[in-house]
């Protein structure tokens, strides 16, 4: 049984499931740092499916739904934090944002500072960004700083440039970015008509599942928080920060998360704990949504699948994984992964015959 007290739902401004929905900020006013007719930069973010999962709800003997943040304008979770970021800084006379990032963040500071109509720069960890990523920041006219260090040194940097600079800082030391992102956990609370009994969920920088965890407090619930990190990055089970981050995990191939205590915090009270997952097991768990249930999301993201498929449901009735960004965004992975399944051929119909039917 699922053991949560009837919920004070949070007020819902506008046909937010009908498909023509509204500004995250005014769907959620009451609950954000902003006022009725304040301008707002959006992008309609949020609003984003919760897809039933049933080829892994077997596997692990629960109900498992997926909150496809994918779905969110620029392709990630990060969009929510972002039209509250972009927003106050407007509203605050800002001329310029920056941000260090592993990719996400990068792509939406540039596509939330275009439609606000403002300067974006952004310092991205060199050659360790996915490739439609890259593309996005480009496209919508940011300035890219490839820096040769990794996030965890760019972050430095920019907290200090902006100490000295009249440059908003829209990375998730932002108090805008967890108030934007918590709303994700409203809309799990709404669509389920209370919170699941466990919400696992990837971690990086931290700020996500520190606002989860924030937004299902809010609302009177305490799912279980379980936090996933990559193995090669993995500070919080460490308990140390690590200096050379690997994964192929890309966006979260962090060593020293700014959300440290409030991730820890964040599965202390809930009763969870942050874990680990290999590479092998991320990719893994990325093959099965793909194959089995046709949904493709970038690495990182299914680090939350990863981990429940690791450690199991562990007596939970209903699950939720937040798959926190699309596969498109990484192009190279997935076709590195390809299994060998490309088979080239001449403009012949013996050889397109033996293709197509022959043994793979
Ligand atoms: C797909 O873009 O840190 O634990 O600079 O892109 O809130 O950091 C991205 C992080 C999970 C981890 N999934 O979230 C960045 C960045 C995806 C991500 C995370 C990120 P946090």
């Amino acid at each position: 049984m699922r053991d949560y007290a009837p919920v004070p739902l949070p007020r819902i401004k506008g046909p937010a499931r009908t498909g023509t929905h509204v500004p995250l900020i005014d769907r959620y006013l009451e609950r954000l740092p902003f006022e009725a007719g304040d301008k707002l930069v959006s992008l309609q973010e949020g609003s984003t499916p919760l897809l039933q999962a049933p080829v892994i709800s077997a596997m692990v003997g629960a109900s498992v739904r997926l909150k496809l943040e994918g779905g969110n304008p620029t392709g990630s979770f990060k969009d929510r934090g972002m039209t509250c970021a972009l927003s106050a800084a407007v509203r605050d006379g800002a001329r310029a944002v920056i941000c260090a990032s592993t990719g996400n963040t990068a792509a939406s500071a540039a596509a939330y500072a275009a439609r606000a109509g403002i300067t974006c720069a952004v310092i991205v960890p060199e050659g360790k960004i996915a490739q439609g990523k890259m593309a996005q920041t480009l496209v919508h006219g940011a300035r890219v700083i490839s820096l040769a260090g990794n996030f965890d040194q760019a972050l430095t940097l920019v907290r200090e440039l902006t100490d000295t600079h009249p440059i908003v800082l829209v990375n998730s030391v932002n108090e805008y970015r967890i108030e934007g992102q918590k709303t994700a956990a409203f809309e799990v609370v709404e669509a389920l008509d209370g919170a699941p009994d466990l919400v696992c969920i990837p971690v990086g920088n931290a700020g996500n599942i520190t606002s989860y965890w924030r937004g299902f407090k809010e609302v009177g619930t305490a799912p279980r928080m379980l936090g996933f990190q990559a193995a090669g990055a993995a500070p919080l089970v460490e308990g140390h920060p690590i200096e050379h981050p690997e994964t192929v995990a890309s966006a979260i191939r962090i060593g020293n998360p700014v959300r440290w205590e409030d991730a820890m915090n964040a599965a202390t009270e809930s009763r969870g704990s942050i874990r680990v997952v290999t590479d092998a097991e991320i990719l893994e768990a990325y093959r099965l949504l793909a194959y089995r249930e046709g949904m493709f999301c970038e690495p990182a993201s299914v680090a939350s699948v990863a981990g429940l498929l690791k450690y199991g449901a562990d007596g939970a009735e209903q699950v939720v994984c937040v798959l926190t960004g699309r596969g498109l965004k990484d192009p190279e992975t997935a076709i590195a992964n390809n299994d060998g399944r490309i088979i080239t051929a001449p403009v012949e119909i013996a050889a397109i015959e033996e293709a197509v039917l022959g043994d793979p």
